[in-house]
């Protein structure tokens, strides 16, 4: 007995996932119906060894399903979304469409479970800056109290889909071809005159972009306002202050985060934040600096856990603590979030 589950943006970086996700952890789909816009109708993509036949996103599509999950951008979830919980489907979706809505779950497995069991037809998946901080957020809220957190991003392109990999890609390859070795001053215009197709507001080979999503109020971007409202949401901690800097860097996969937390009580060494993050919920504690042992994005890229490292003491703050996070963002940023979050409805 099993479900039948539609991926909603099935050709894209994170539907691809969610179905090779599906697969990996044998969530028990009984039919499976990958769901895309006309342009991708017809497209085969592939669930345990076999070619399934993209289908057009459509009202009807719904019909008979027991879950979907949505990652095809915000409009086409506030669009179809509602159209499928009102079929009695269960969606999860990836887009910021109705995470801040106080009638939807915003979860995170290991952090807000509970949450999950309240829904009214639609969840929420969190953006994947968010979920990869939460995950390590909470066992320190629940052991120490947590006043401030500032935390900085250095996030993949693959965040922003296959036309910013394609961009990083087409740049890289521009300068292997055109201009191997140039300098940085040449490459500066190199790049902008070589008119590649460009999807991120400047050239990412070679360089470090503050700027993720657009620029909304007090000049912070719409990615640093999610880290700010999702995480008080996800934790229940209206109060809690977030101040984040987004930045992109020319990495494939793997968001990295930079996190210093400002804890409301002490601790009793660095070894015991260690022992309670490694034995919370989806994180690996990879700290041995004498052997450079920290994560890196090169070597999460594929893992299902958070990982963490260069875990030190604040030495400017009386409970203070800094350390480094990488999670994969197509997987615990992504789909695999989505369907763990699947899991515990079915548990
Ligand atoms: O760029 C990243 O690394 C994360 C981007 C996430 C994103 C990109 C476009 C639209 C989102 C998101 O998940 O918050 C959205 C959106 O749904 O608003």
């Amino acid at each position: 007995m099993g479900y039948k589950v539609a991926v909603v943006g099935a050709t894209g970086m994170v539907g691809q996932e969610m179905l090779k996700v599906l697969e990996e952890r044998n969530f028990p789909v009984d039919e499976i119906r990958p769901l895309a816009s006309a342009r991708s109708k017809g497209k085969k993509v592939l669930f345990k060894g076999a070619e399934v036949e993209v289908e057009e996103l459509t009202a009807d599509a719904f019909d008979g399903l027991d879950f979907a999950l949505f990652s095809a951008g915000a409009g086409v979830s506030r669009e179809f979304s509602p159209i499928a919980a009102q079929k009695g489907v269960v969606v999860i979706d990836n887009s910021s469409a109705f995470r801040m809505d106080p009638e939807v779950p915003l979860v995170v497995p290991e952090v807000n479970p509970e949450d999950a069991k309240k829904h009214k037809g639609i969840i929420a998946n969190p953006n994947c800056s968010t979920i990869q901080m939460v995950v390590v957020l909470k066992p320190l809220a629940d052991r120490y109290g947590i006043r401030r957190v500032v935390v900085s991003t250095y996030q993949s392109v693959s965040g922003w889909g296959k036309e910013a990999v394609d961009q990083l890609w087409n740049e890289l390859e521009f300068i292997m071809d055109k201009c191997p070795r140039a300098s940085a001053e040449q490459l500066k215009d190199e790049i902008r005159s070589a008119g590649l197709r460009q999807v991120l507001a400047h050239p990412i080979a070679f360089n470090v972009l503050p700027h993720i999503d657009v620029f909304a109020d007090e000049n912070y971007t719409k990615e640093e306002w999610k880290m700010i409202n999702e995480t008080k949401k996800i934790m229940h901690l209206p109060d809690i202050l977030v101040t984040p800097t987004c930045v992109r860097v020319p990495v494939l996969k793997a968001h990295s985060e930079a996190v210093n937390v400002e804890l409301k009580s002490d601790f009793g060494s660095i070894e015991e934040v260690r022992r309670l993050l490694s034995s919370s919920p989806g994180i690996t504690v990879l700290d041995d600096v004498e052997k450079t042992v920290y994560p890196l994005a090169l070597d999460v890229a594929g893992l299902d856990d958070v990982f963490i490292g260069r875990v030190r003491r604040d030495l400017t703050l009386p409970y203070g603590l800094n350390m480094w996070i990488v999670a994969d963002n197509l997987r615990k940023g992504a789909a695999l979030n989505a369907v763990q979050i699947a899991e515990l409805l079915i548990s």
